[in-house]
């Protein structure tokens, strides 16, 4: 009995051709967690910056972060997930705000 994966070699041995064993690259979530001390409008401002939203998205995503504890900036591969995350706190730690950027793995 040979079935689509297996050929019998005629002398009794059978050759098994291996499945395609091709996953998708992991994605991840851009996550911004509240703090009580950095500044709305400089959320606003990274949510426009350095994730392409504009002004009532980031509003929006400012606002649910304040409110919710954390919210998502955006889904990526994982080279550029950690290049915005690495962007966005270095950029704040320069103007001194702690505010912090993660990511998590979808
Ligand atoms: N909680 C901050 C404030 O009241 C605003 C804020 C929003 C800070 C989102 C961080 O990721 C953040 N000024």
């Amino acid at each position: 009995m040979s079935s689509k994966r297996e050929y019998d070699l005629n002398d009794g041995t059978v050759v098994e051709q291996s499945k395609p064993k091709l996953q998708r690259p992991p994605m991840y979530r851009v996550v911004l967690l509240n703090d009580d001390f950095t500044p709305m409008d400089f959320v606003i401002h990274i949510l426009e910056t350095f994730f392409g939203k504009n002004h009532e998205q980031a509003t929006q995503i400012m606002l649910h972060v304040h409110t919710r504890g954390k919210g998502v900036c955006g889904i990526y591969s994982r080279d550029v997930a950690e290049t915005k995350v690495t962007q966005v706190n270095d950029y704040s730690r320069e103007y001194q705000h702690p505010l912090l950027c993660t990511l998590e793995e979808l």
